[in-house]
């Protein structure tokens, strides 16, 4: 099936071409007339909630805080009232005035008005100026049970987010579902890939609002797609019209509410930011060992081995191959000692042969998904035919969670989640098989995500204080708990390089700030120039892995010439000089959500050339940085620089913002820049984040007009002993007013792992600090300049 973003919109102008290249399944509606609801007949409130009733549904409104509303209008309410995605519960009581037109809520923030002929729901802002309203004429209605919600649309109106959608930054004009899919070969077009995340973000007349649909059915989203220009709209196959609206002005703080709704990510391991190196497959354990050998004979540095679904028996789950991997502890012990860590990876499917211990105990225990007779359900899959367990249930949860110590046992620490949107050959799991007490077209959005819930809670638990590192590929609202995810099968060419940046941009409005695309493009082969460039910006992408489809060319960094390995090796170095400047970034999102790969949008909301076509992949890595991804055939490129002074990275050379200019892009320099005014800690090379390195803290400060600071953050990388407070954190102050740079006294318990400061001037006319090196103790440090 073909779809095309409307070319009737005054912006964008250009067709979207969103191509739906798998089915849309058409839902299960059980009727098909009409029911728009309709005018109030009463409304009550208790327990938290304003309930108002029409003949058609019964609404619910909640308050979690003065910038998020919840909606919940239903059929049919059930009280089991659970979310996957949701970890806050609303406030016990709140005021609201009622008029003969109106009931109206108003916080310190944001004004809901709530129209009782016939029920709307309309948003404000306390000044009294639209967020976002109800379509007047169809508002929310149902055919049979598929449940949508008419918006009306603003003039000039952007949509950003919905997570991991292909299309472009700004989603006016296009249409989306939600449905996990297995998408081997998709196309910067295609839709909808392997994971759910109902949540964007609305730009209109200067303002910002978020919406959440909270609904794990299978979603719609249409932003002026096909309307006109009159509406947008969103809508479920079924369950309620549960939405949370945030009425937050500004992307940053929307991200910030949504993400203390969802949750955030913790610290991820501190070797899991380091290169990292995979294949399908590396055959057997004296190959994987050739390959991290030759990373450390050539000095390139890396952190990262895996193990792709070749290192088990027949594709057994939680086992290994015995001819291949025959020794797994001794494997990871010649790993551990080279400084490197192992993720292997699995499958929900549970391969059906007596005597394998997780089929015979999951039968026994009943643990897999079923039909409504009772008969476990069967796919087929790697393995051959396949049960899967039903990882709603906690119990099933637990038991997953216990079978790691296969893994972890030897030594493994990083679990790679595959094939779990469901995934089976045929990509039909029929829709009457139950998954605990639902139907699977009910819960399939989550099922990955309860997958990567039970591998983090299960491995957190087996290895005690250690940080697991845990991967996923399906993945709905709330997944950051648990779980980093990646962009699944991509391929090997320039426009998917490319839109590797939107997707993880994408992701990063919607929580997940750790994600990886594959670099170099799972499937074909890379020109030796992708690959460098892909490389290049994989230095910049919160999590770097090389991966490759089986029976491609080998991926790994020497394979490319030596002049080739020389840049990638240079790249791959620029990475782990940055780690402390990454590590602290990623901290920031464990403290706001806010991502570590950031579109413009986020920024410079009201910049409109950052929507361009050619300058909507450009992103801010961490607060300093501006990437531009360049493709590998251009050697210079039209760049946009937005709103402040930027220095070239390689250069120092300075640029002033808000205009476009032509920079040169030659294989061994990708264009990144430096804001005015920066702080970028680095370090110098080490060869893994487990390398002690030189025991100096490189702090990098760009001259600027305006006053920055910098949070540095640092712990052990390994253990939670940083929630007992023991980490190093400390705010760097730079002042061009008074001309200092300054270090807070250090607040926490570790002690920094770099016992000297450097600071390193750019752009600093006539000073020269003469190389001189601060002993990093933990009082206050100023420098004056
Ligand atoms: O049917 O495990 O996206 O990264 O290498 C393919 C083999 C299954 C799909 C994953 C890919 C992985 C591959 N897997």
């Amino acid at each position: 099936m073909q779809r095309f973003q409307n070319p009737h919109l005054t912006k964008p102008t250009k067709p979207n071409n969103v191509a739906f290249k798998y089915p849309i399944h058409s839902g299960y509606i059980t009727g098909m007339n009409l029911e728009i609801a309709g005018n109030v007949q009463g409304f009550k409130q208790q327990d938290g909630a304003l309930t108002i009733k029409t003949a058609e549904a019964e609404a619910r409104v909640y308050i979690y805080s003065p910038t998020i509303i919840r909606v919940n209008i239903s059929k049919n309410f059930n009280p089991d009232d659970t979310s996957f995605a949701v970890i806050r519960q609303p406030l016990a009581d709140f005021d609201f005035d009622e008029s003969s037109a109106n009931i109206d809520i108003i916080t310190s923030a944001l004004k809901l008005s709530i129209q009782k002929s016939p029920l709307r729901f309309n948003f404000f802002t306390t000044d009294g100026i639209s967020l976002s309203e109800d379509d007047s004429r169809f508002g929310t209605n149902w055919q049979g049970e598929r449940v949508t919600c008419f918006r009306r649309l603003f003039e000039g109106e952007r949509f950003i987010g919905l997570g991991e959608k292909t299309g472009n930054l700004d989603r006016r004009g296009a249409a989306y579902v939600n449905w996990n899919t297995d998408a081997p070969n998709y196309t910067p077009e295609s839709d909808p890939l392997y994971k759910t995340f109902p949540f964007f973000i609305g730009l209109h007349s200067g303002l910002t609002y978020g919406l959440f649909l909270d609904n794990t059915h299978k979603s719609y989203f249409d932003f002026g797609a096909s309307t006109d220009e009159e509406t947008s709209w969103f809508g479920a196959d079924g369950g309620d019209l549960n939405y949370y609206f945030f009425g937050a002005q500004g992307v940053a703080k929307i991200i910030e509410d949504y993400t203390w709704l969802t949750g955030r990510m913790e610290m991820p391991p501190l070797w899991s930011l380091g290169y990292q190196q995979c294949r399908w497959s590396y055959m057997s354990a004296d190959e994987v060992l050739n390959i991290a050998q030759t990373f450390r004979k050539k000095q390139i540095p890396s952190d990262v081995m895996y193990c792709d679904i070749d290192y088990m028996d027949d594709f057994k789950i939680f086992t290994w191959n015995k001819k291949t991997f025959p020794k797994p502890k001794q494997l990871l012990g010649k790993l551990k000692a080279m400084n490197f860590k192992l993720v292997t990876i699995v499958d929900p499917g549970i391969k059906v042969e007596e005597g394998y211990k997780e089929y015979d105990e999951g039968i026994e225990r009943d643990y897999f998904a079923k039909y409504p007779d009772g008969e476990n359900y069967t796919g087929y899959v790697w393995p051959g035919r396949c049960h899967f367990p039903d990882f709603f249930r906690e119990d099933v949860r637990e038991w997953w969670g216990a079978a790691f110590k296969a893994l972890t046992n030897p030594g493994v620490e990083g679990f790679w989640n595959d094939m779990n949107e469901p995934a089976a050959w045929g990509q039909n799991i029929p829709w009457i098989v139950k998954f605990g007490d639902k139907f699977m077209p009910e819960v399939r959005n989550a099922y990955g995500m309860q997958m990567a819930r039970a591998t983090y809670e299960g491995t957190r638990k087996i290895l005690g204080n250690k940080r697991p590192f845990v991967l996923t590929r399906a993945a709905y609202s709330g997944t950051q708990r648990y779980s980093a995810v990646w962009t699944g099968d991509n391929t090997a060419t320039d426009a998917h390089m490319l839109l590797g940046h939107r997707l993880v941009n994408s992701l990063g409005l919607t929580g997940m700030a750790f994600v990886g695309v594959d670099i170099g493009g799972f499937s074909g082969n890379p020109t030796p120039e992708l690959m460098v460039r892909w490389n290049s910006l994989g230095t910049y992408i919160p999590m770097f892995r090389n991966h490759a489809i089986q029976g491609s060319k080998m991926r790994e960094p020497w394979e490319w010439g030596e002049d080739n390995e020389q840049i990638i090796k240079k790249d791959i170095e620029q990475r782990y000089k940055l780690l402390p400047y990454l590590y602290s970034s990623f901290y920031q999102s464990t403290q706001t959500g806010l991502p570590v790969s950031r579109t413009l949008a986020i920024e410079h909301t009201a910049d409109e050339n950052i929507f361009d076509k050619r300058f909507q992949n450009e992103f801010m890595f961490g607060d300093a940085m501006l990437v531009v991804p360049v493709e590998s055939t251009k050697l210079n490129e039209d760049i946009y620089l937005p709103k402040g002074s930027w220095y070239r990275l390689s250069s120092d050379q300075l640029y002033e913002g808000e205009q476009i200019v032509n920079v040169p892009a030659p294989l061994t320099d990708l264009p990144v820049f430096v804001k005015a005014g920066s702080i970028i800690p680095m370090q110098s090379v080490v060869q893994s984040t487990n390398d002690k390195g030189d025991g100096i803290l490189q702090i990098h400060i760009w001259n600027g007009s305006e006053a920055n600071s910098f949070v540095y953050y640092e712990d052990d990388g390994v253990s939670y002993d940083y929630e007992q407070g023991v980490y190093y954190k400390r705010v760097i102050r730079f002042d061009p007013v008074n001309k200092s740079i300054s270090l807070s006294v250090v607040e926490g318990a570790f002690k920094s792992r770099f016992v000297q400061l450097k600071l390193v001037l750019h752009g600093f006319e006539g000073i020269k600090l003469n190389d001189e090196v601060i002993v990093n103790d933990n009082r206050e440090i100023q420098v004056k300049l």
